[in-house]
C-alpha cells in the first residue's frame, strides 16, 4: 500500500444521490421540522458537510411516539398477509434503489462502496424479504398459538451499519404488528431518512415507521418515554447499561446488542491462506467498526511465524482510500471522535510494551484515517487485548493447546462471536461447545444471514436478532 490515494475518485457515483441541504424528522408519514436545533452530518472521508439534520427534542419524540401509538391500532389489527405485502414492497424498492442507498451509506459512513453495495444493502433487502415471509405465519413461530405484538418499539442504533441495523430492528418489529420510532446515530442519519422516503413510496400507513434524528439525548428521551412498550438497542455496553437502568422497574421489554472482543483462533492444521483471508476480513471489514470483529487473533505457536508473515504480506495489498472507489478495501474511520479513541488505545498498546506493525502509507490531511495495524507481543493483561477498539487494529496472541485457546478466548467480559480455523471437524464441534460466544464461525468469519439468530452473552447483551428467534423480542 505505497500510495493508496494516487488514483482518481469516482465522482460520477456521487451524482446519483440527491442529498437535500436539510432534513426534518419523519413523523406520521411525513417530513416535519424539528422543534429543537439542528446538526451537520459530514463525509468522514473528506469532512465535506453533506446536510443539516434536525435534532429531535423531547416534544418531537413524544409526537413520534403518539403517531406510532395511533398507527398501532390499525397496523396490529391488519391481517399478517396484508402487512407482508408492505414489507415485500419495501424490500423490492430497496433492491431497485440499491445503488443510491449504497452510495449514500458510503458517503455518510465512510465504508467502501464494494461493502455497502455487495454486503450491507443486499442483506438489508434480504431481511425485509425474510421477515415479510413470517408476517402471516407467526402462530407457527413457536411462541404460542396466538402471539400478539407488543405495541410501540423505541429503537436506537449505532453508526457502523446504519441501514443494516435499521433493517434488523424494523423488519421483525413490523412483521409482528408493532409500530416503531427509530433513532439513527448522529453521524449517520442519511440512509435512515432515505428509508423514510421508501416507506412513503411503499404507501406504508402513516405512523407505522417514524424516524427521529439526534444525539444521545434524543435516544434517552425515546427509551425513557412512558408510552414505549419495547426498547431495542444496539451500541456500546456503557450506553446499554444506562438504558437497562432507565427501563428497570417498567413493563418495557428490552433487547440489547452490545460490544465484543472476539477471538479468531487459528490451529496449526488450518488452511493458512484461507485463514489469513478470514483474519483480514475479521478485523479490517468495515474498518474494524464491527461489534463481532475478530479483534483478538489467537495463533497456535507452531504456525505463528508463517501466519504472521503471510498476514503482513496480505495486509500490504489492501487499498485504503476513497470509499466511493470500487477498488477500495479500507475506507475512512467514521468520525474524528472514533479516530481519537483508536489512536489512544493503539498508543496504550505501545506504552504497555506490545509491538506495533502497520501498513506504510501516506494518509490525507482531510478526513479520518487509520492504517491497518497489528500488535504482536500482546499479553492478556494488555488493554488492547481486553477493550473493544472498534477500529482496524488487531491484537495477536499465541496458544499451544485447544484448552489454552478456549481459556484465552473466554477471558473477556464480552461473548458475541468467535472464529475457529482447523481441518478437524471434531475440533470445530469441541470449540463451538466450549466458547462462550453467541456466534461461532468455522473456517469463515463475519457471515451474516437473515435466517440466523445473532446476539451475545455476558456484557455483549441479551436477546437475539435475526431468524425465528428475532421475532420473540417483538411478541407477547
Ligand atoms: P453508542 O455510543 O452506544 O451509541 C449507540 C446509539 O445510542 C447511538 O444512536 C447514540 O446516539 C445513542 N445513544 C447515546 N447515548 C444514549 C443514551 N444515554 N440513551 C439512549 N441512546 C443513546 O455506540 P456507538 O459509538 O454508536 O457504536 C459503537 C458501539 O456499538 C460499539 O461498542 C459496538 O460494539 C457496538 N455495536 C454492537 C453491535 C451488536 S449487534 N452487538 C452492533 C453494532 C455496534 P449518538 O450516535 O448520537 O451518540
Amino acid at each position: 500500500m505505497s500510495n493508496p490515494f494516487d488514483y482518481a475518485p469516482a465522482p460520477e457515483s456521487r451524482s446519483i444521490v440527491d442529498i437535500k441541504p436539510s432534513y426534518g424528522l419523519f413523523i406520521n408519514g411525513e417530513f416535519v421540522d424539528g422543534r429543537g436545533t439542528s446538526f451537520k452530518t459530514i463525509s468522514p472521508a473528506t469532512e465535506e458537510v453533506l446536510a443539516e439534520i434536525a435534532e429531535a427534542d423531547e416534544a418531537d419524540v413524544d409526537a413520534a411516539v403518539k403517531a406510532a401509538r395511533k398507527a398501532f391500532r390499525v397496523w396490529s389489527r391488519m391481517p399478517g398477509r396484508e402487512r407482508a405485502k408492505y414489507l415485500y414492497r419495501i424490500a423490492r424498492i430497496i433492491q431497485e434503489r440499491s445503488r443510491e442507498l449504497a452510495v449514500l451509506e458510503s458517503l455518510d459512513n465512510g465504508k467502501p462502496i464494494k461493502e455497502s453495495r455487495d454486503v450491507d444493502v443486499p442483506t438489508v433487502a434480504a431481511h425485509f424479504f425474510y421477515y415479510a415471509g413470517w408476517a402471516d405465519k407467526l402462530e407457527h413461530a413457536g411462541f404460542g398459538t396466538n402471539p400478539q405484538p407488543l405495541g410501540v418499539a423505541g429503537q436506537v442504533i449505532p453508526w457502523n451499519f446504519p441501514l443494516l441495523m435499521l433493517a434488523w430492528k424494523i423488519a421483525p418489529a413490523l412483521a409482528c404488528g408493532n409500530t416503531v420510532v427509530l433513532k439513527p446515530a448522529e453521524t449517520t442519519p442519511l440512509t435512515a431518512l432515505l428509508f423514510a422516503e421508501i416507506c412513503q413510496q411503499a404507501d406504508l400507513p402513516a405512523g407505522v415507521v417514524n424516524i427521529v434524528t439526534g444525539a444521545g439525548a434524543t435516544g434517552q428521551a425515546l427509551v425513557g418515554h412512558p408510552d414505549v412498550d419495547k426498547v431495542a438497542f444496539t451500541g456500546s455496553t456503557e450506553v446499554g447499561k444506562a438504558i437497562a437502568r432507565t427501563v428497570a422497574g417498567t413493563s418495557k421489554k428490552v433487547t440489547l446488542e452490545l460490544g465484543g472482543k472476539a477471538a479468531n483462533i487459528v490451529f496449526d492444521d488450518a488452511p493458512i491462506d484461507q485463514a489469513v483471508e478470514g483474519i483480514v476480513d475479521g478485523i479490517f471489514f468495515n474498518q474494524g467498526h464491527v461489534c463481532c470483529a475478530g479483534s483478538r487473533l489467537l495463533v497456535q505457536e507452531s504456525v505463528y511465524d508463517e501466519v504472521l508473515e503471510r498476514l503482513k504480506r496480505r495486509m500490504s495489498t489492501l487499498r485504503m482510500g476513497d470509499p466511493l472507489d470500487k477498488n477500495t478495501d479500507i475506507g475512512a474511520i467514521n468520525s474524528g471522535e472514533q479516530l481519537t479513541r483508536i489512536r489512544e488505545l493503539a498508543g496504550v498498546g505501545d506504552a504497555e510494551g506490545a509491538e506495533r506493525w502497520e501498513v506504510a502509507c501516506d494518509l490525507p490531511t482531510k478526513g479520518f484515517w487509520f492504517p491497518p495495524t497489528l500488535f504482536t507481543g500482546v499479553s492478556q493483561a494488555h488493554r488492547i487485548a481486553r477493550e473493544e477498539i472498534f477500529g482496524p487494529v488487531l491484537s495477536v496472541l499465541t496458544f499451544r493447546t485447544p484448552s489454552e485457546a478456549v481459556e484465552k478466548a473466554n477471558n473477556t467480559p464480552y461473548g458475541l462471536s468467535a472464529g475457529v480455523w482447523t481441518d478437524k471437524g471434531s475440533l470445530i464441534l469441541h470449540m463451538a461447545d466450549k466458547l462462550r460466544a453467541g456466534v461461532v464461525w468455522a473456517n469463515t468469519f463475519n457471515k451474516f444471514d437473515p435466517t440466523s439468530p445473532f446476539g451475545g452473552y455476558k456484557e455483549s447483551g441479551y436477546g437475539r436478532e435475526g431468524g425465528r428467534h428475532g421475532l420473540e423480542g417483538y411478541l407477547k
